[in-house]
């Protein structure tokens, strides 16, 4: 069949709108409709050529929620009409990781997945006889796409697709670092460095979960009032003080309980380790740095108690986590409408990462 698409043909070039060969379902896969795609900063930061496992050509977008069309031979948890939600992190249950109850990280297809491939090491879509890659297994920027029955995630029918799309990465990963990863107790003081699409889910999962003092910190002073609406307490733009660890060792009354570093910044993750409190602070790294890049603090911050952590789409299961996280937004106890700052159509997927790119917008969402 033919879909539209958003080609990334090359590192550093604008997306390329053009209707591209798909080929249907194999064994274990699953034909899907995308209704609709959020555009999250590691599409860009992918696009942008840091990435140094990015592919080219390729189909970016992982952020998407949509229908079964049709599945393949062998698929047993999904049928035609069934919502879906792709899962760039998949849950196999079978695997050594999965099995092992420590992680989230399946590695059933991790393997040709890194290499924008399906499980058969070859890919369904492709112009004019040249394939065409897929991403992070998901490829949400096109209007149909096949993916493996373990990497989607079956949502209730009633979730509105332009809003809980977002939910098949930035709400999941902020919201699920709080609960899943950090597992952030009632009364704890958290920091967020980094007040974006990801950095204000971690504020809203410290929220829903009873966190004492929620610091923000941001370069964007456009960034604190939604963080407030969110939860924030308090509000540090670094160019306003001498030292921001010092700065927040002394709201804390010693140091933060937990801090997440929602940007991508070797130096903020340095800081949100050392902003940590002596004998038990517990910092998770979320942002993706750049190619190559390291980082540093003297190793008597872990000596004395400071723990460093990372953590992948929120350490959250995802076909057994999506579906209840879309239920805590159909009951209220989320926040996604206010974050979905911008609705496009495919034509328009450009503009939408000169919005992220320019600080204009939380999320796009683009609308098929
Ligand atoms: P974003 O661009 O929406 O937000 C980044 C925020 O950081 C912005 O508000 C910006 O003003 C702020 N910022 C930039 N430099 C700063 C500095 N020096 N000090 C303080 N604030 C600064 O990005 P996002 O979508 O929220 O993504 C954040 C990071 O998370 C990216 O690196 C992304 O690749 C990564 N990410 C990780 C996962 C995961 O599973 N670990 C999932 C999704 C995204
Ligand atoms: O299992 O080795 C692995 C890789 C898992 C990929 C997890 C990616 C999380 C961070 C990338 C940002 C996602 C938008
Ligand atoms: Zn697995």
């Amino acid at each position: 069949m033919k879909t539209r698409a958003a080609v990334a043909w090359k590192a550093g070039a604008p997306l390329s709108i053009e209707t591209v060969d798909l080929e249907g379902p194999k064994a274990g896969e699953v034909l899907v409709e995308v209704k609709a795609t959020g555009i999250c900063h590691t599409d860009q930061f992918t696009l942008s050529g840091a990435d140094p496992e990015g592919l080219f050509p390729a189909i970016l977008g992982h952020e998407g929620a949509g229908v079964v069309v049709d599945v393949g031979p062998g698929v047993t948890t999904l049928r035609r009409d069934d919502h879906v939600i792709p899962l760039y992190t998949p849950e196999c249950r079978q695997c050594k990781f999965c099995l092992s109850r420590k992680t989230n990280l399946c590695q059933q297809i991790r393997s040709t997945q890194g290499r924008g491939l399906m499980p058969d090491a070859t890919s369904r879509f492709s112009l004019d006889g040249r394939p065409i890659l897929h991403y992070m297994g998901t490829s949400t920027f096109s209007n149909y796409i096949v993916v493996p029955e373990i990497a989607l995630a079956k949502i209730r029918p009633d979730a509105p697709f332009d809003k809980v799309c977002y939910i098949g990465c930035g709400v999941t990963t902020g919201v699920g670092a709080v609960l899943f990863t950090a597992k952030v107790e009632a009364g704890a003081n958290v920091v967020v460095f980094g007040l974006g699409g990801i950095g204000l889910n971690v504020i809203q999962g410290a929220k829903m979960v009873g966190a004492g003092k929620i610091i923000g910190v941001d370069i964007n002073p456009a960034r604190e009032a939604m963080a407030r609406q969110f939860g924030m307490t308090d509000f540090i733009n670094p160019k306003d003080v001498p030292n921001v660890v010092d700065t927040i060792v002394q709201l804390t009354d010693g140091g933060a309980d937990y801090s997440f570093e929602c940007v991508g910044n070797t130096t903020l993750m340095r800081q949100a380790l050392e902003c940590c409190h002596k004998g038990w602070g517990k910092s998770v790294i979320i942002g993706v740095a750049g190619a190559g890049q390291e980082i540093s603090t003297r190793p008597f911050q872990l000596v004395t108690g400071r723990e460093w952590k990372g953590s992948a789409f929120g350490g959250a299961r995802g076909r057994t986590d999506v579906p209840k996280i879309v239920d805590w937004y159909m009951d209220g106890k989320i926040a996604i409408d206010p974050l979905i700052t911008h609705t496009l159509k495919l034509e328009e997927i450009n503009h939408g990462f000169e919005l992220m790119e320019r600080g204009e917008s939380i999320r796009s969402v683009v609308v098929y």
